[in-house]
């Protein structure tokens, strides 16, 4: 028996605002509608892949768009197999290199063209990449953002209840640090004892006050501090993760396997959570996936449930889910909750199906 891959003909993307039910505010800013782009790989045989990714603003939406559309130009007519696709392409765009727009753009086609063989070969991605589809452990990430302190204690109740879940993530990283112990005691006295409770600083911190903050908050009961300095300051993090007793979390800013290669042997962190459409699509998650568990760290997933679910089941060290429900609104069949865990999709491929009509409501 042989399998030939079907040839690709064609990528389409399309840009979207799509509303947030709870808008994000960071301490780098708030976020009032979510800027998405949705991905659809066609195949000769007529199976298609679809995947999304998240363009932070809009102002990246329209190059996102025109990004993927030129990437349709250099893929028409290749076979379907798409760790070859991801050397093809990364060989041919080396002198350019791969970050930024490009890389989100890659990791998108990526992800569209495994759900597409996972679709072709009538499975589950997970099962496809030798696991199954299993329930995977979530927390809701989906509110405490930097906002109205008062709100927060019902705020954090009301995520953990929604979805049975054992974990909620509280923003941190304003100008004055009273605030955010002021907001990490509100959430931990009312959900504390019952609920896993992480913090993240979203960069804010040079790393001298990221130690002194860390400090501060390791009697609070955190289960990890994220991102207390600039991403790809390893060094920097090494020295905060060394100073704390809380563990230090990064890894949605990595650009690929190699970067967690680096950030692993400068000792930056004590969990890892990779971002599907960062670190280069599940070609990229699962050469990560493999080094984390070579390094025995646990690794969790940043944004995109829907697909991060396979890939955590898929992954050794398997630790947390980042439930997010920017999607909801464009899929036919959003994740399904359970006991505070992600169902992961049992149909061919990831799940991931447009709801149409949203899909022209949210046009842009
Ligand atoms: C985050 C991600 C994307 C937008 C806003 C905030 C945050 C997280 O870093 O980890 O959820
Ligand atoms: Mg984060």
């Amino acid at each position: 028996m042989s399998f030939a891959p079907p040839a690709i003909r064609a990528l389409r993307a399309r840009a979207l605002m799509v509303p947030f039910r709870i808008p994000p505010a960071s301490a780098s800013g708030a976020m009032p509608t979510a800027p998405l782009v949705t991905l659809d790989l066609e195949t000769e045989q007529g199976i298609s892949g679809h995947a999304y990714l998240f363009a932070f603003t809009p102002a990246t939406l329209r190059p996102l768009v025109a990004m993927v559309e030129g990437l349709s130009d250099m893929v028409r007519g290749e076979p379907l197999a798409p760790a070859d696709l991801d050397a093809k392409l990364r060989r041919r765009l080396t002198l350019l290199d791969t970050p930024g727009i490009l890389g989100l753009a890659l990791a998108g086609l990526d992800m569209c063209a495994w759900d597409a063989l996972a679709r072709a070969n009538d499975l589950p991605l997970a099962t496809l990449l030798g696991s199954s589809p299993r329930p995977i452990r979530a927390y809701n990430s989906c509110g405490l953002w930097i906002g109205d302190p008062a709100r927060l204690a019902d705020e954090a109740e009301r995520l953990a209840a929604e979805g049975g879940f054992s974990a909620v993530k509280v923003r941190v990283g304003r100008p004055d640090f009273s605030q955010d112990l002021a907001a990490v005691r509100t959430v931990m006295k009312r959900v504390g004892g019952r609920i896993t409770v992480m913090c993240d600083f979203n960069q804010s911190l040079t790393w001298n006050e990221a130690i002194r903050r860390g400090r501060a908050l390791d009697d609070e009961g955190l289960h990890w501090i994220e991102e207390p300095i600039k991403h790809d300051d390893y060094a920097g993090c090494a020295r905060v993760a060394e100073a704390l007793r809380t563990p230090v979390q990064i890894g949605e800013n990595l650009l690929g396997p190699a970067d967690l290669r680096k950030a692993l042997e400068a000792r930056a962190m004590d969990f890892v959570m990779p971002d599907v459409q960062r670190i280069g699509g599940v070609t990229g998650w699962m050469r990560a996936a493999a080094l984390a568990h070579a390094h025995g760290m646990e690794m969790s997933s940043h944004l995109f449930p829907e697909i991060s679910a396979h890939l955590l089941a898929a992954t050794p060290t398997c630790h947390w889910l980042e439930y997010m429900d920017w999607a909801v609104p464009i899929l036919r069949e959003p994740p399904v909750l359970r006991d505070g865990q992600v169902l992961t999709s049992q149909r061919p491929g990831t799940g991931v199906e447009w709801d149409e009509d949203a899909l022209r409501r949210f046009a842009v």
